[in-house]
Formats: structure tokens, sequence, C-alpha cells
């Protein structure tokens, strides 16, 4: 069953529907599963991917089209940790098929569309939602239409979408006015939207929630911090924790953490207001493209998400965003996109503000692989310097290190 999450009205799971007919408000679909059913012990034998919690997605197993995303890393990071004090996890979402977290709620959603028996499907993208999806429709075999924001998409990303075989238009305008192109086509059944306004999105990427308590052994963190753009994401974070300690398998829950980018923080600016209301940012902008959104759609979520779960929002600055992308890569050996390094870079500064205690377990979910925007990762970096192959001149340059 699906549920507007504003005015509780219903609607059949095999109705396409992206938005509630009676008020307009954002959809969930509702699983309410028991431990007395499932019992937790279920998951423990399986192959380690999204589809080992199958009994959490609502959706045709028999139609499941999938590149065995999920499973993916889940890093302690002492030496960051230290440097912060606090216990530090990182869940390395870059791993997954097509070096983004997108791939679990595009497996779902594919799977969904199989269901339904679409021939065409499409979104429109800062990047990686493109990229999964062209991935995904490839592998299911169907036509796929990605709009992009014109020269607002990181390179890998782009790369990506194209090969994969994707129709991609580039859009003369910013995200939110391609995804409300992109809405309007879909509401006259041209194409299956597969933005995170479609609820079966979210199904999947619930799974990152499961897996963090799963391999914390059956207990919540802390906090969870993650990059928030259209707000997907930490709304369906939320959704699975929520479902598995309805269910009985977890007792605690984490403080749901969204950060921003400073130039695209309507979810912060609300939180910081204290109210629901979401005033959509105009001209959002920051390096960080992937999170390169002002009128992020699941507001109501997300916003929910943070208050219910006494959690915080708080945004950061490109160069914090950039450092932090740094530290990562340096300290720990983490390669992850700008958008991602939003989760520690605001981690970082909740420390220093003392909204995060000291000795908190903390996980960040990084969000991206960092081939993803290579011009960024290369501009941060000084060029090799260039040697003839002689073993004299590579002594020369390495002993006067
Ligand atoms: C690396 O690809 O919106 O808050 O069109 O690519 O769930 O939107 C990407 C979003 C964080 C934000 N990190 O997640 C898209 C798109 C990375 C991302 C986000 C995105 P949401």
């Amino acid at each position: 069953m699906i549920e507007c999450v504003s005015c509780n009205a219903k609607y059949d799971d095999n109705e396409v529907i992206y938005n509630c007919k009676e008020c307009g408000s954002v959809l969930e679909v509702v699983v309410d599963i028991d431990k007395s059913d499932v019992p937790r012990e279920t998951f423990d034998c399986r192959k380690d991917v999204l589809w080992k919690y199958k009994e959490f997605m609502p959706v045709d197993e028999t139609k499941i089209v999938s590149l065995d995303e999920g499973g993916t890393p889940f890093c302690k990071c002492n030496k960051l940790g230290e440097k912060l004090g606090i216990d530090l996890y990182v869940k390395v979402e870059g791993s997954n098929p097509t070096g983004s977290f997108k791939d679990r709620g595009m497996s779902v959603g594919m799977t969904k569309a199989m269901e339904l028996g679409v021939d065409t499907v499409g979104c429109a993208s800062t990047g990686n939602t493109s990229a999964s999806l062209a991935a995904y429709a490839a592998r299911a075999g169907l036509r796929c239409v990605v709009l992009l924001p014109s020269g607002k998409v990181a390179l890998g990303k782009l790369a990506q979408a194209m090969f994969h075989g994707a129709e991609v238009l580039s859009v003369n305008g910013n995200f939110d006015e391609a995804l409300e192109t992109v809405t309007a086509l879909a509401l006259e059944k041209h194409l299956y939207l597969l933005n995170s306004i479609n609820p079966y999105r979210l199904e999947g990427q619930k799974s990152i929630g499961f897996e963090v308590v799963h391999e914390l052994g059956w207990k919540s963190p802390d906090r969870i911090v993650l990059p928030v753009g259209n707000a997907g994401n930490i709304s369906a974070i939320w959704k699975g924790i929520t479902e598995f300690h309805n269910a009985g398998y977890i007792e605690d829950l984490p403080m749901m953490t969204g950060i921003q980018a400073e130039g695209a923080a309507p979810i912060a600016n609300s939180f910081r207001k204290n109210t629901m209301d979401m005033v959509p940012v105009q001209d959002p902008e920051t390096i960080a493209t992937a999170i390169r959104i002002g009128a992020p759609v699941s507001s109501i979520k997300a916003l929910r998400a943070i208050y219910d779960s006494n959690g915080y929002a708080e945004t950061v600055n490109d160069d914090e965003i950039l450092a932090a992308q740094l530290d990562l890569a340096r300290y720990e050996g983490i390669g992850v996109e700008p958008a991602s390094a939003a989760s520690i870079a605001g981690v970082k500064k909740l420390v220093e503000e003392g909204v995060v205690d000291k000795g908190e377990q903390v996980v960040c979910i990084v969000t991206g692989h960092l081939l993803k925007d290579p011009n960024t990762a290369i501009n941060a970096c000084t060029e090799p310097i260039e040697i003839d192959a002689d073993v004299e001149a590579l002594k020369k340059i390495l002993l006067n290190k």
C-alpha cells in the first residue's frame, strides 16, 4: 500500500503515482513487519547485498533488476575519529556498482518499473541518479531519458549516463527546473519517473540504514550524518531504521543529521527556524554539484526525520567541503566526491559547536566515489613532476625531500 505522509490518503501498490491526489504531498510505501514473522537471524547467512533484506522490499521478487548493489564497506576511521574526539565510522556508498548510493534505490525502482510493465524510464539529475538509472535501464532493457542541468554535472557521471546508452538532454536551467519539467512529462505518462519522488526509490535506499545497524551488531549508532540535496536519502535511511525498530530488531534510534552546502541549504534554513515549512533557494550554488538543489522534494520527510530523531541540520561552505574531502583521502584512504565530504565537514563543525558530544558514535554516509568528479580532485592537487626515465634524475628528486 502507498500512503500520503501528510493526509494519510491510501493508494494501491500498482497505481503509478508520485504525489497525493488529495493534498499534493509526498507518498511512501507502507512496510510493517514484526520479528515474530521475520526473525533478524533470517538475514545473517545471505549474500551481502541489498536483496538480503528482500522481505522489507515491497516489490515482486521474480522481477528483480540488480547489479548486486549494497553490502558496501563500513570502515572505522580511527585517525579522523581521534582528531575529532569521536568514534567515527564511514559507510562507503561509492563502492556500489555505478559508484553511488543511488544504485540501491534504482534496483528497487527498476524492479517496480518491470512489475508495472513500462517501456521508458526517466529522471532529472545532478548526475548520480542519471548514471545509475542509465545502467539499470540498460540491464532491464528499457528506454532511458535523463535531463541534466547544463554545465553543472561532474564529468564521470556524464560519461556514465552517455555510455550506458541513456538519451541525455542538457537543460538550460538548474536541477529543480529540470525536475519540474520531467515530472510534468511523467504525469502525462510519457515515462516512468525514477527520481526520489517515486516512493519505491526510497525503499531501496532505506537498506543503508538496515546495513548500518546490522553491522553494529543490531545496535543503532548515536548519530547518522549525511549530505542532503533532494532530501530522499535521509528520509529513506530514517524509514529503514524505524522499520527495524518497529520490527523489534533494535532498541535505540540514531539522531539523523543532515548537512547541506551553504549555497543550497533550504532544509538547514528550516531547521534553524524550527519549522516544517521549506522556502526554496532560488539560485542554488556549490562546488558539490550533486547537492546543488534548491527545492528538495522530500523536505517534509527529511525534516520529520530530523525533528523526530532529535537530530540536527547544519551547513558547510565549499572550502570546508574540500578540506574534508582531502582529509578523508589522506588520513583514511577513502576517496569520495565533494558532496559526500559534506558529511565529514559537517561533523567537524558540529563537534566544534558542541552539538556532537565527545565520544559519540557517529556514522557518516559518504554517498559517491571520488572518480565521479575527477576535475575537482585534480584541481586540488599540484601537477605531477615530469622527469626523464633516468635513475639519477629520479634520485635527485626523491632524496631532495
Ligand atoms: C553523491 O543525482 O540528486 O538528499 O540527481 O549524488 O537523497 O538527494 C544526487 C544527490 C548526496 C543527496 N550525495 O542525496 C541526483 C541527486 C551525492 C548525491 C546526494 C546526492 P538526496
